[in-house]
């Protein structure tokens, strides 16, 4: 009994200096305190008032529909995640020989889990390993970054809390020689082109000439394929997409009734991107307590809570080149459904001598 007693004793003790030992190449910003709510409900008020009705995406994001968004990566029908993945495999290794030692910085980071690929990549051809994961929600910055410090000697991290514009205003200098800005995902495309080339500008302002941007996204290809991708066969997707209504209740005491609305997406062949939208299943009125605002529906009116375009290379290479950014090299699977970028911020104006 006592010598249990002590080995449990032992393994606390042990368990804790790990932890110290982690935590001292662990450091955290939080940005998120910043975010004026103000503001933030203004695109919403702006989004239901307008007709056709919109809804930001980021609402989808709660820890309900972070967690129900890791299920839609894992679905037999969503190929984005499993085709970047089998991307990364295939060439992590490549991407790290042509940058070289770099500082790896992701936007939209989760869960990390392709990310892994790089760091074995990275820590192969760097003595130190540093990595600065990005993301809205703290809490999956959180596990994510204690499970990597211990999959990682060498790796330092600094998690930083806070939306994509908030994190490029202030991107940490490099450590390394030079940094790689890691966008995966296709996340570029569920901003609109407005929006992307606002994105983009943040992007060449805060890199330097030379350094680096990992671009993941997802190509056109048959409707079918990319309509069965947003409309699976359990459901996850719809109660992903119903989430958002569940999250705005919680968040601005509104009263949404879930049920009374039904899950749409659709390939929208004009703006060659899938919409995901919310039907009203009936007249109705919601009351957003906390924003003192109403809204009225039809039946059938629907919300558009999400597009996700999808990309013709060639285009993209061309949007890229006028923000400064030159594709040295681009990689996809062998149905190209899928394409990595690596880019390089080029010089401009008077920027290099
Ligand atoms: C995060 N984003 C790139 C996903 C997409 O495919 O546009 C979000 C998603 N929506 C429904 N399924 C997945």
């Amino acid at each position: 009994m006592a010598v249990n007693q002590n080995i449990t004793q032992l393994k606390e003790a042990n368990k804790l200096k790990i932890e110290q030992k982690e935590n001292s190449r662990l450091r955290w910003i939080n940005l998120n305190s910043a975010i004026a709510s103000v503001d933030e409900s203004a695109d919403l008020i702006q989004g239901l008032n307008q007709t056709p009705k919109s809804l930001p995406c980021r609402y989808f994001y709660d820890d309900r529909g972070s967690e129900l968004f890791e299920q839609i990566c894992d679905l037999p029908e969503y190929y984005p995640t499993r085709t970047e993945q089998a991307i990364l495999e295939n060439y992590a290794l490549e991407i790290a020989q042509m940058t070289g030692s770099c500082h790896l910085i992701e936007l939209g980071s989760g869960s990390s889990r392709k990310t892994r690929l790089l760091l074995e990549a990275y820590s192969q051809i760097n003595q130190e390993l540093q990595y600065y994961p990005i993301d809205v929600s703290a809490g999956i910055l959180k596990t994510t970054a204690l499970d990597l410090l211990r999959q990682y000697p060498k790796l330092k991290l600094c998690g930083l809390a806070g939306t994509y514009e908030q994190a490029l205003a202030q991107l940490p200098p490099a450590e390394l020689q030079n940094r790689m800005l890691i966008f995966l995902g296709s996340t570029l495309g569920n901003l609109n082109q407005e929006q992307c080339n606002k994105f983009l500008t943040q992007v060449q302002q805060a890199l330097k000439p030379g350094e680096f941007f990992l671009l993941g996204v997802d190509l056109q290809k048959p409707i079918e394929i990319l309509e069965a991708a947003y409309n699976d066969s359990q459901g996850v997707t719809a109660a992903f997409n119903l989430n958002i209504l569940r999250h705005l209740n919680q968040r601005f005491q509104s009263n949404f009734v879930i049920d009374q609305f039904a899950h749409l997406a659709f390939y929208n062949r004009v703006e060659n991107q899938i919409e995901m939208h919310l039907r009203s299943l009936k007249t109705q009125t919601a009351v957003l307590e906390a924003l003192d605002f109403e809204v009225s529906f039809q039946a059938g009116e629907t919300i558009r809570t999400e597009i996700s375009r999808k990309f013709y290379i060639p285009t993209l290479i061309s949007v890229l080149e006028n923000h400064a950014f030159q594709a040295l090299q681009v990689w996809t699977d062998p149905q190209a459904w899928f394409g990595l970028l690596l880019c390089q911020r080029q010089c401009i104006n008077n920027e290099c001598p």
